[in-house]
């Protein structure tokens, strides 16, 4: 289903919800060279059946970032290019075709939160810790953090992970907004799966517009943000998906907004 060689991934279909786990647990999930391409590629090649994506990493840790053993053979040139392969990675997955639910769990370091930022909707297991270590290492952000990890945190958290290396726990991911959800040790994928396959259930349309409208408009000033709103609205409750959904409300087929 999904070409090209993924030997640094486990991609498997479950319906309509694609899971893709990264699969180098020796080195804890180490973000090296073929493993961005290949995920680069699994998001560019998803299942025409696909409607949303479970990511989540092999063994004790999410992913434990940046491979560092590749770093000190690149020039400043290949180090910015570097950089943007990243970008171009993590760009299929935060605007891609599909909404991705991200399974977190044990470490989320370095540029492991910088993918794990892309994704739409974060699940973290209580194992879960989040790091910036780049100050410690000598190194900046590469992997898209910069622009997207302070629309979660604010800079002033972000600064404090990168300046002072502090590291946030599950619970205090998810009070400050790094995870959407925590869950107890070994419940991530369920619930993820859950997640996603409510989103998988969704109007194709109202996805599209979630992924690929609602951060670009959040990006926008006040006014030009209200303007492409309404012209987005305004295409998602044209289409038919839209119409059948509401009239099945209307007779009284479909679900009310139950309360917690
Ligand atoms: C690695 C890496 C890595 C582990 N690159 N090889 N990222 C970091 O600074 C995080 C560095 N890693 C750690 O702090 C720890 O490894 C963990 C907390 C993630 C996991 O600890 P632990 O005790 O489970 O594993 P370990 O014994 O430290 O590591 C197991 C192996 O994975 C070991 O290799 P081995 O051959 O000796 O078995 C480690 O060397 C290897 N390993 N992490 C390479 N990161 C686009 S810019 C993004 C900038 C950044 O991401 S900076 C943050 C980098």
């Amino acid at each position: 289903m999904v070409r090209g060689s993924h030997d640094l991934l486990q991609i498997d279909s479950h319906d309509a919800v694609v899971h893709i786990r990264l699969a180098r647990p020796a080195k804890r999930n180490a973000l090296n060279d073929p493993l961005v391409a290949q995920l680069q590629a699994a998001f560019e090649q998803l299942p025409a059946a696909a409607r949303a994506v479970v990511l989540s990493g092999e063994g004790e840790h999410f992913c434990a970032g940046l491979d560092l053993s590749e770093l000190s053979e690149r020039s400043v040139a290949e180090a910015v290019l570097h950089s943007r392969a990243w970008h171009a990675a993590f760009e299929r997955i935060q605007f891609g075709r599909v909404p991705v639910v991200a399974v977190l769990h044990g470490a989320v370091v370095g540029g492991g939160l910088e993918l794990a930022v892309a994704a739409h909707v974060r699940v973290a297991e209580k194992s879960t810790f989040y790091g910036l270590p780049e100050g410690q290492r000598g190194i900046f952000v590469g992997g898209g953090g910069s622009p997207r990890i302070p629309r979660l945190i604010g800079i002033a958290r972000m600064a404090d992970m990168m300046l002072t290396g502090r590291v946030y726990d599950a619970d205090e991911g998810l009070a400050i907004g790094l995870s959407q959800y925590v869950v107890p040790d070994g419940q991530g994928l369920a619930k993820g799966f859950e997640l996603a396959s409510k989103i998988a259930a969704n109007a194709p349309l109202s996805n599209f517009a979630i992924v690929h409208a609602l951060p670009r408009i959040a990006d926008m000033g006040h006014s030009e943000g209200l303007f492409v709103e309404s012209l987005m609205s305004a295409i998602a409750s044209g289409d038919p998906a839209a119409k059948s959904r509401i009239q099945a409300f209307l007779e009284g087929k479909a679900a009310k907004v139950a309360k917690p």
